[in-house]
């Protein structure tokens, strides 16, 4: 079977949707730093709609850490298959990555940032490539942050690289641009925004403060449920395509993306054409979607994968922890939140459920339960202060912390986590004193005690009801 590419474009079966522009004329106005699965089922479709009207929004993606996408979407021209997996399953060829550069290519993604056509830098380089410590500041002692702010040769960190970017932009006046994190982290534009500047600052005082007053950094929502990239959906696209795709990626329909209005003057993407919601206060919505959808997903993955299921729909198969999550977000969440007018929670909740049970995906469970520590402070403790301080129990909250810390305790084979070698086999106090993880909620006692009782029931993986 040939490969997917330019050439191979016009050859596709009818039905398939694919890039109805010129290619060629593309032009690069976008740079991603950290074009996985989550960046081509999201915004880079966004970006393809733009471009059948307006050719500047072509991506340069920049992969730091693996050449496995640079490896499989450059011989395809960048071109790639996007399944959309529901009850009307459809697949699209999406066109706006125009190539992928790897860290080794120093010069070529400096050059990147740097181009006065590039006015938007984004990325999806998940929670923990922020390399951000308990109270959402940079971690200077993170060893990579560490590194760079020590010396030279190439950056490690994600905000170095963007320092360095920056730097190369400001030397050759290209003027300032919009940083766009596309990250499930509350606050994640401001926190990338004042990670950035606090790198440059101890490096470069003016670059720092050309950063403040140049450099846009809007929070934004951002949700599509993309699992992984299976054996299932390859062989099915190569079949729809009648040629191979070396990576094609896999979502639900459903997609959502909020975005703080507060870009760079100058020239910037009609993002709300393509359907992208422009807001003043992101807050609401991200809020909303951290701790009801992935918040929940988090607790079927602890407690799901302890009953010994394996993907979201089953564990939403499972009437128990059906209700229970159901329960959570309504009960408990529910009232943490402080929705825009136009988000009515109810019907929220109720799409969120819809969308777990949707069978057209298998989104395994051990998948979501990756990084937990970088994940649940956003996820549910939050919520668990916002309940203390309004004086709301936190019994039903704190399961799926026990569930984790059962999860670590277990030293489960599916464990992934940047503080693994720090977290895994140890008993459940230990792990509750991590302050990276939990802050001052280590001394709650009401919190504390709700944690024992529900890590006691977990003793029977059904002990959560
Ligand atoms: C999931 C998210 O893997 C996970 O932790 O909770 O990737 C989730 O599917 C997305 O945020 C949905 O928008």
């Amino acid at each position: 079977m040939s490969r997917l590419s330019n050439a191979t474009l016009a050859d596709l079966p009818q039905g398939v949707g694919r890039p109805d522009y010129d290619r060629d004329a593309m032009r690069i106005g976008v740079v991603h730093f950290g074009p996985g699965a989550f960046h081509r089922a999201h915004q880079a479709p966004v970006y393809d709609a733009l471009n059948a009207v307006d050719a500047r929004w072509g991506i340069i993606g920049v992969s730091l850490n693996s050449r496995g996408v640079a490896d499989a979407l450059n011989p395809q021209d960048g071109l790639y298959a996007l399944a959309l997996l529901d009850a009307e399953p459809e697949t699209r060829v999406i066109g706006s990555i125009a190539r992928v550069l790897t860290a080794d290519q120093r010069d070529a993604i400096l050059d990147a940032v740097a181009a006065p056509d590039t006015r938007i830098v984004s990325a999806t380089v998940t929670e923990k490539g922020y390399c951000l410590s308990g109270d959402g500041s940079l971690d200077m002692d993170h060893p990579a942050v560490a590194h760079d702010l020590a010396g030279d040769g190439a950056p490690r960190s994600f905000v170095a690289w963007l320092v360095a970017g920056l730097a190369e932009r400001r030397r050759r006046g290209a003027g300032g641009l919009t940083i766009m994190s596309c990250d499930n982290l509350s606050d994640n534009g401001r926190k990338l925004g004042a990670a950035t500047v606090a790198f440059a600052r101890a490096r470069d005082k003016d670059l720092a403060d050309w950063i403040e007053r140049e450099v846009r950094f809007p929070n934004a929502m951002v949700d599509s449920i993309t699992p992984a990239t299976d054996d299932a959906v390859r062989a099915s696209v190569d079949v729809t395509l009648g040629v191979t795709d070396a990576w094609p990626i896999q979502r639900e329909r459903f997609t959502q993306w909020v975005v703080e209005d507060d870009f760079a003057p100058g020239e910037r993407p009609d993002l709300a054409a393509a359907g992208v919601t422009l807001t003043d206060d992101v807050r609401g919505y991200e809020h909303a979607k951290l701790r009801l959808l992935n918040g929940a997903h988090s607790t079927l993955a602890y407690l799901g994968v302890a009953l010994g299921h394996e993907t979201v729909a089953d564990a939403m198969d499972d009437a128990r922890l059906a209700r229970f999550v159901e329960q959570l977000m309504r009960e408990d969440i529910a009232p943490s939140l402080n929705p825009p007018a136009a988000l009515d929670l109810n019907g929220y909740i109720d799409a969120i459920l819809r969308r777990f049970g949707n069978r057209a995906i298998a989104h395994r469970l051990i998948q979501i339960a990756a990084d937990g520590s970088q994940k649940l402070p956003y996820r549910i403790l939050d919520t668990v202060r916002d309940a203390r301080a309004a004086g709301r129990p936190v019994d039903r909250l704190a399961v799926p912390i026990a569930a984790w810390l059962r999860f670590l305790e277990r030293d489960h084979p599916g464990l992934a986590d940047p503080m693994a070698d720090r977290l895994r086999g140890r008993p459940w106090r230990e792990n509750l004193a991590v302050e990276a993880v939990f802050g001052d909620l280590s001394q709650d006692a009401v919190f504390v005690d709700a944690l024992a009782r529900a890590h006691a029931a977990l003793g029977d993986p059904a002990g959560f009801a």
